[in-house]
């Protein structure tokens, strides 16, 4: 069975990411699953190139620190070729009215004076990532599960007009995982393209900084220690990442510790400890590129190799090739 994950290069990975997803891939995935920086993803709206690059590399680098198996990695566009060639097979697969009923793509091209069209047929570029690698399921949010839906759509329609090919995906939803909060604003997730990144901690912060960010967490004035995410959302949001770097119940923490200011203390030393080996590992592979250019391009081989006879089986009943 593979599952297929991905992480886009929009920003410098920060707690929820990894608390949400990547240590999961680390700790629950099998050498069967396929896990990607979506770099090509990162490309659909205004980007800088060097910035694309470095933050491609650098994700890549805090997957394999953080224990993700490496046979399971690659990096998107090292399959630009293949991917470019399914990409289109399937977007004459798709109708333009699939395409542009994407909620994603409706939110995020509203009010903009110019849209990118890889920002509407992204979500075909996703079904070829999905379709191509041969995933069973893909866990994803609310947010994606329409575009799994869409690749579910593409690959029954080729499979029924040209010829059995691709795996049907099923969406599936992660076993449920920390939502980590803007510590800024806990009305916001944590994000790593947020514009004001004073309440978001990147797995690569120094500690003193990652201290700095937990002690100015907003909270609120009620002074009452409870987890109540309705009404102290702020404090409900530091109690949960204690939870997720420490395995206790968030309610049981909150009647642990005896003020906001020991809570902030408890939680900065936990995230400094939970992200000091990854951030280690990070860096030391930042230094070895020869090191992260061979674990790459091994990961392109591998994922090419598992994908080659769909896309040449795709291409061929699609009378082209
Ligand atoms: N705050 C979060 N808490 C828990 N999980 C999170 N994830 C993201 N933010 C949180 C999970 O991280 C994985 C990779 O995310 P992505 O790159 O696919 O896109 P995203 O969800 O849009 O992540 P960001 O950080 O919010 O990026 P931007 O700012 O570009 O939108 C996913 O599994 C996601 O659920």
């Amino acid at each position: 069975m593979t599952r297929l994950s991905a992480i886009t290069p929009s920003g410098h990975v920060q707690l929820g990411n990894y608390l949400g997803a990547v240590r999961r891939w680390a700790t629950q995935g099998t050498e069967q699953d396929v896990y990607f920086i979506s770099d090509l993803h990162g490309m659909t709206t205004p980007h800088n190139p060097q910035r694309l690059r470095s933050l491609t590399r650098e994700q890549l680098a805090v997957l394999l620190a953080a224990g993700v198996e490496p046979r399971s990695v690659f990096v998107q566009s090292d399959l630009v070729r293949e991917l470019g060639a399914l990409t289109w097979v399937l977007e004459c697969t798709c109708t333009y009215g699939e395409a542009a009923r994407m909620i994603q793509f409706r939110e995020k091209a509203a009010g903009q004076s110019s849209v990118r069209l890889g920002l509407l047929t992204y979500p075909v570029l996703m079904a070829a990532d999905i379709l191509l690698q041969g995933a069973d399921e893909v866990p994803v949010g609310e947010d994606q599960a329409q575009h799994v839906e869409l690749a579910r759509a593409l690959a029954r329609r080729f499979n029924g007009t040209y010829g059995e090919v691709f795996v049907v995906p099923n969406p599936v939803t992660p076993p449920s995982a920390a939502r980590v909060r803007d510590l800024s604003d806990p009305s916001r997730k944590m994000a790593k393209s947020a514009e004001d990144s004073a309440g978001v901690v990147f797995v690569l912060d120094p500690p003193e900084l990652v201290e700095r960010k937990v002690r100015r967490a907003v909270t609120d004035n009620l002074g009452q220690l409870r987890y109540a995410p309705q009404t102290q959302p702020g404090l409900a949001n530091l109690l949960e990442i204690l939870a997720a770097c420490t395995g206790k119940a968030p309610a049981e923490l909150a009647d642990s510790v005896g003020s906001y200011a020991e809570l902030k203390n408890a939680v900065a030393e936990a995230v400094v400890e939970e992200l000091r080996p990854i951030r280690a590992a990070t860096m030391a592979l930042l230094d070895d590129p020869a090191e992260l250019d061979r674990i790459r391009a091994a990961g392109a081989v591998r994922a090419r190799e598992r994908s080659q006879h769909r896309l040449a089986a795709a291409l061929r009943l699609s009378g082209i090739g």
